[in-house]
């Protein structure tokens, strides 16, 4: 399929030493696709589904112990430590090279190696980057055919070029104790083995679009960011684009495919979505920052998507979509998770495929009881997705009005600050903290600090990652404001203040309005506030002006505590942290005392 030589030579040598059967290249046509399919299905890897009620749809099920993401082995292997930072693990590219060797040889005797040629964004586009990734996986090539654009196109787009992203996925026995998810920032290079969970295998996503990405984009002067893109289009036809950042699994698909309240759709308000989990950012010519989504899919988490939670996700999931990890329901052949409906299915099998009882479900043990594991996921095309933008498929992307940060606190952060500036708002990224979720492996519900939710996805070191997000804001001449939101609010009882949902888009009116300097906003030693009456509650039960002055007041000391705990972080990110950085926090102390 191609006379390219640094891509011949290269897969010659990654098959010399894995050594599979076959070597097929996947050339991105349905009835190639159609015959995998057939054959995964056959071997047991897949189950198809009831195709009247749910048609191109399949079932996967991961090895129990590879359900997540696995931050504890993931590595990013630069020449010296430094470079990786002291948030990422970190190995020597050789020693991790030579420990890689040992698993893959061998690896895929008795297999075939698919070669995937793949674009991250619009072949051809400015900013397109093409990968090639070798797999022993039908799973990994039809989820890849989902979520990247997959063909032969993108071979005679690279041309004779070097310039790709080399990954290596084999899935080896599964050993978890040798699962390694790598990245060789200096050699193009990703390679992960003895997984076949989604975040580990489907190498454009995590690995290449945001820790390789990121890599470049420092190099190059652009950012690689963890954030949702979507567009609000007014009354009067007009458009505007924000991106949001958000830990994972704290509803970021959500967010980016939500349906305004009635309030608002009856003046004609409408919101599309261009992304649900990855932004690539760049200075246009026109001095504004411009974002594309480099995906070609959605890789959602499943349960809790519902009619109510998002229709759009839902509908998204109705055809050609491959679920994984959910559980099946035998009595129609179609599948099921927590928080689908308040009918579980009777007749089932969970996520490990043994025969489920409902009944016994304890949501304390969620992992143990449940029909769908709680980070069970849907792959589905982006263009399956009722409210996709039509600006999803302009190359040049969109121009940001808005940067917004997020995080699920239930205490300390207000439902909605602005940043003062552009550094004070790559201040408040970096300050990002969030309850844990199911998302990766670990421990779920505990504090921990997300500069930017790129915690788990930058690919060097994270000091150094403030730095290019300072740097960048004096390189863009009219930059999007910066916003922090926190939907996950909760009372005495432990319950959600916020109602969430489609009812944020009350906060994202909010923010524009900001952006366009039509509201006011009180400064608080955290930045400014929106005057609760300017937090349109019409129609919103339960919730008036009083409790949005509740969402919005600010605990100092729990933001004081909350300091302490950020100057332990940045020591623990180490001296590369910027002394902006440094000094903005002294700056925010200082206020946070005075205000005491
Ligand atoms: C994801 C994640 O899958 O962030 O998007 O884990
Ligand atoms: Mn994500």
């Amino acid at each position: 399929m191609t006379n390219n030589k640094y891509v011949l030579d290269w897969i010659n040598e990654m098959a010399e030493m894995t050594r599979p059967d076959n070597i097929i290249w996947i050339d991105g046509t349905e009835e190639q696709a159609e015959a995998l399919r057939a054959e995964a299905c056959a071997t047991g890897e897949m189950i198809k589904l009831n195709q009247d009620l749910l048609p191109g749809c399949y079932l996967h099920r991961t090895a129990v112990n590879d359900v997540a993401r696995v931050e504890a082995r993931t590595f990013i292997c630069t020449p010296t430590k430094e470079e990786a930072g002291n948030i990422n693990n970190w190995m020597a590219p050789e020693e991790m090279y030579a420990k890689l060797k040992k698993l893959y040889t061998g690896s895929m005797k008795g297999r075939t190696m698919y070669v995937i040629p793949y674009s991250m964004s619009i072949v051809g586009s400015p900013f397109a980057k093409y990968g090639i990734e070798l797999t022993d996986s039908i799973y990994v090539v039809l989820n890849m055919l989902i979520m990247t654009r997959v063909g032969t196109d993108v071979l005679e787009a690279l041309g004779d070029s070097a310039d790709y992203i080399k990954g290596l996925h084999a899935k080896a026995d599964l050993d978890e104790n040798n699962r390694y998810i790598t990245h060789f920032p200096q050699d193009n290079t990703i390679m992960s083995v003895n997984s076949g969970y989604g975040g580990n295998v489907l190498l454009g996503k995590k690995c290449f679009a945001l820790r390789i990405a990121s890599y470049l984009g420092r190099k190059e002067g652009w950012m690689a960011e963890h954030m949702l893109i979507l567009g609000v289009t007014y009354p009067n036809g007009e458009k505007k684009y924000l991106t949001a950042a958000f830990p994972s699994a704290c509803g970021k698909t959500n967010l980016a495919m939500l349906i305004p309240p009635k309030f608002y759709t009856e003046q004609g308000y409408k919101v599309e979505c261009i992304g649900d989990d990855i932004a690539w950012l760049r200075v246009g010519e026109d001095g504004r920052l411009w974002a594309v989504n480099p995906e070609n899919g959605f890789f959602g988490v499943a349960p809790g998507t519902n009619a109510q939670s998002n229709p759009n996700a839902l509908a998204s999931t109705m055809r050609d979509t491959i679920f994984t990890n959910v559980c099946h329901n035998l009595d129609n052949n179609t599948v099921w998770w927590e928080g689908l409906d308040n009918d579980p299915p009777k007749n089932a099998l969970n996520w490990r495929g043994e025969v489920w009882d409902y009944t016994k479900y304890d949501k304390n043990d969620k992992v143990g009881t449940s029909g769908a594991h709680p980070n069970s996921r849907f792959t589905a095309m982006a263009t399956n997705c009722p409210c996709l933008s039509e600006a999803y498929y302009k190359p040049e992307g969109v121009p940001v009005s808005a940067i917004v940060f997020g995080g699920r606190r239930a205490k300390t952060a207000p439902l909605v600050y602005q940043s003062t500036s552009w550094q004070h708002g790559a201040f408040v990224g970096s300050i990002m903290a969030s309850e844990t979720t199911a998302a990766a492996a670990g421990a779920v519900g505990v504090v921990r600090r997300d500069p930017m939710a790129m915690r788990p996805f930058v690919g060097y070191d994270m000091g150094e990652y403030f730095g290019h997000w300072l740097k960048m804001g004096t390189t863009i001449p009219n930059p999007p404001k910066i916003f922090h939101v926190n939907w996950f609010r909760t009372d005495a009882d432990g319950h959600f203040i916020w109602p969430g949902f489609g009812d944020n888009m009350r906060v994202l009116a909010w923010i524009l309005d900001r952006c366009e300097g039509k509201v006011g906003a009180t400064m608080s030693p955290i930045g400014y506030l929106p005057l609760p009456e300017d937090i349109c509650t019409e129609g919103l039960e339960g919730i008036d002006t009083e409790t949005i002055r509740d969402l919005l007041s600010v605990d100092v000391d729990s933001w004081l505590e909350d300091v302490q705990n950020i100057r332990d972080f940045y020591a623990q990110i180490g001296d590369s942290v910027p002394a902006t950085m440094h000094a903005e926090l002294d700056a925010l102390e200082a206020r946070l005392l005075a205000a005491k």
